[in-house]
This record gives C-alpha cells, sequence and structure tokens, in this order.
C-alpha cells in the first residue's frame, strides 16, 4: 500500500559550507518533495538494485536478498547466497544489478564472508545470475575477498560502484581494529579496489607490478566507506565514516593515499586526538569536504534526471545519525550549499540511488525498513 509522507511547510534549512565551516542559516519554506513509501517491512535494508522490468533487488542486512514488486510487494528470501558473517555492522551489504541483465541476468553483491573457523571475516564481492523465476541464484562465484580477515564486526565498508570502463569499484574499511594498516599497501584494510567483472586486475590499476603492494588498491588511507557513486562526469565520488567528526566526501585518483589515520578532522569516541592530531600534511590528500560533527554517511547519488527542479547535479548523501537525507549543491567541484530533506522522520538512511525513472529512492535503516521514492511537488 503506498501513502505519503507530507513535508510541504516545514523550515528548510540551509548550511553554506565556507571553508569547511558549516553556518546553518534559515531559508522561507520552499516547495518540498514528498516521500511516497513504496515499500515497507523490510528488515535493516541495505543496498537497491533495478532490474529492467522495474522491480527492486534489496538486500536485508541479516543476509537475506528479496525482489520487490514495482507495486511494492517484497518476495520472498532469494535462495542460493553463501555463508555470511551477520553480526554488528556485518550481512549482506550491497547489490549491484548489472547493466547488461537484460541479457545475462547478472547481479554483484558485497558480503561480510567468514573465513575458517577462528580466522574472523572480512568484506567479498560474489557474482551470480538470478535464476528466470527469481527464486534463487545461480553460478555464483566470489571473484573478491578483502585480505586478511579479522576478528571483528565492524567497517566493513561495502559500497559497489559500476565504472563506465566495465569495472567494478569497492569500498572497504579498516575493521575499526586495524586502522593503521590503511596505510599499508600489503593488505586490503581501509582501501578502495578496482577489479574487472570477472574478478581479474585491470593492468592500468596503480599499483600493478609494485613490490609489497596489492594489485586490486585504487587509493588507500581510507577509514569506512559506504558510499559510493559517479558523478555526472564519469567520475567515482565517495563517502566515508570518520571516527568523532571527520566525515569526508572524497573524489579518490589512482595511487592516492586519503589520509586516514595519519590525517583526520575527528578525534577518538569520546574525545582526545588521534595519533599526532593533525589535519594535514605533504602527500596526503585533503577531502573535498568534511563533516564536524560527523553525520554518519551511508549511500550517495547525484540527481542526473530533469524530474525535480533545480536539482540536477546535486549530490544526494544519506545520514544515518540524525536521520535526513542531505541534498548538497556542488558548483565548481566544491560543496557549496547543504539542504536537509525527509528530516521530520529522523530515520536513518542507508542508501539513495537513482532509478531509471529519474526519480530518488531512498532505504531507511530500521527493523521495519522502508522503501521510498521522492516525488517532486
Ligand atoms: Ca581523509
Amino acid at each position: 500500500m503506498n501513502y505519503s509522507w507530507s513535508l510541504r511547510g516545514r523550515l528548510n534549512r540551509v548550511w553554506i559550507a565556507a571553508a569547511a565551516v558549516c553556518v546553518t542559516a534559515a531559508l522561507p519554506a520552499q516547495a518540498a518533495p514528498r516521500a511516497e513509501v513504496v515499500a515497507s517491512g523490510l528488515e535493516k535494508p541495505w543496498g537497491i538494485g533495478f532490474l529492467p522490468d522495474g522491480r527492486f533487488l534489496v538486500t536485508e542486512k541479516a543476509g537475506r536478498l528479496r525482489i520487490v514488486s514495482s507495486e511494492g510487494r517484497a518476495g520472498p528470501a532469494i535462495g542460493g547466497l553463501p555463508d555470511i558473517a551477520s553480526g554488528g555492522q556485518g550481512g549482506l551489504l550491497d547489490v549491484l544489478v548489472d547493466a547488461d541483465h537484460a541479457r545475462t541476468r547478472t547481479i554483484f553483491f558485497c558480503f561480510s564472508e567468514p573465513g575458517p573457523a577462528g580466522s574472523g571475516n572480512s568484506t567479498a564481492l560474489a557474482r551470480a545470475e538470478l535464476s528466470t523465476d527469481g527464486a534463487r541464484l545461480e553460478g555464483m562465484k566470489v571473484i573478491f575477498s578483502q585480505k586478511p580477515k579479522v576478528s571483528s564486526s565492524a567497517h566493513f565498508g561495502c559500497r559497489i560502484v559500476d565504472a563506465k570502463d566495465g569495472t567494478l569499484f569497492m569500498t572497504l574499511g579498516d575493521r575499526f581494529s586495524r586502522k593503521e594498516d590503511a596505510q599499508q599497501l600489503g593488505n586490503h584494510i581501509g582501501k578502495l579496489v578496482r577489479i574487472r567483472k570477472d574478478g581479474s586486475i585491470p593492468p592500468d590499476n596503480p599499483f600493478v607490478g609494485k613490490p609489497g603492494a596489492l594489485p586490486e588498491i585504487w587509493s588507500y588511507g581510507h577509514r569506512n566507506g559506504q558510499g559510493a557513486t559517479l558523478s555526472p562526469d564519469g567520475k567515482l565520488w565517495m563517502t566515508e565514516h570518520g571516527p568523532q567528526g571527520g566525515d569526508e566526501i572524497n573524489i579518490p585518483q589512482p595511487g592516492k593515499n586519503y589520509g586516514w589515520p595519519t590525517i583526520t578532522y575527528g578525534e577518538n569516541y569520546g574525545g582526545g586526538k588521534i595519533g599526532e592530531g593533525i589535519t594535514a600534511r605533504q602527500g596526503l590528500e585533503q577531502p573535498l569536504h568534511y563533516w564536524v560533527p560527523s553525520i554518519a554517511p551511508s549511500g550517495m547519488a547525484f540527481v542526473t534526471s530533469d524530474r525535480y527542479p533545480g536539482w540536477k547535479g546535486n549530490l544526494f548523501v544519506g545520514s544515518l545519525k540524525f536521520g535526513y537525507l542531505d541534498r548538497i549543491e556542488i558548483k565548481d567541484g566544491k560543496v557549496v550549499a547543504e539542504h536537509k530533506l525527509l528530516a521530520d522522520e529522523r530515520a536513518r538512511i542507508r542508501d539513495v540511488k537513482q532509478g531509471p525513472d529519474g526519480l530518488l529512492y531512498v532505504l531507511t535503516d530500521e527493523s521495519n525498513g522502508k522503501l521510498l521514492r521522492l516525488l517532486p511537488d
């Protein structure tokens, strides 16, 4: 059943980011989009993909993959998933419907993969074909496993992005307990990786052939990226969680070091500096934008359609911590304004993507999680 949340008449607040200091200003109430509930009753949904026939693929963190019909009916759990180390932040996380799905039925998904007994777990990326009746996965194959396995239930990262050249990007977290490893190239902790869709290594990856470095690595020094998307001009953008403060937006360039934990705009939980307590060092990249306090950024998407007057080219980032969708205006590659949407419900927002119809779809991270569609006013 569909119904609407009225978001009209609400004061919109604008954050004007000036030198990364946020100043809050009140704006006159303006036309607001309406959020239509497409489906509810989803258990902590994490990632959404769009099937060519108008249905949705949704992951639930506990380890279920489900098809949601275009009318909003959520189907049973799809069979054939691998063993998943669910618990804490782990589980079945992002899903990507391949661009050629109508012909190949291929999907990709990432999850927390258990290792042999006692070895812990890590983030893995799998590909499979969805059976013609949608009931199960066929030909499931894990095409990437983060090394090493770690005994931790935190910081799996795990957004998958289909790049324009046919490769896949995936964000990988620092597992919370292994932050120093984000600066080392001999592991996949705190990295952004790039692989081909069969799991092989693109020969133009920046560390191919470099002794001691793993060839899947695209960029490093990341803490826990849970948002990633392509910009309208085809570049990969990502968000990452800082510690207490210091969440970031980055546009990762090949081979570059994004600083964690050597530099950060955050501090330890409960206070206290991280490392030397510095925010910049030569050779380490500055973020495009950062948030203090942390908003806990999740999924992200650009609007490239003409469906929302004035929003084309805006970036949308979900906030888990404060429960809103951040509409971000970008000018000349910089964040120039932020606007809170969907703030009244204070629902943790886990994913946002633009659908094939040009509308924004949002997942709320709750035990009664919802799939929302933003309708233009
Ligand atoms: Ca950084």
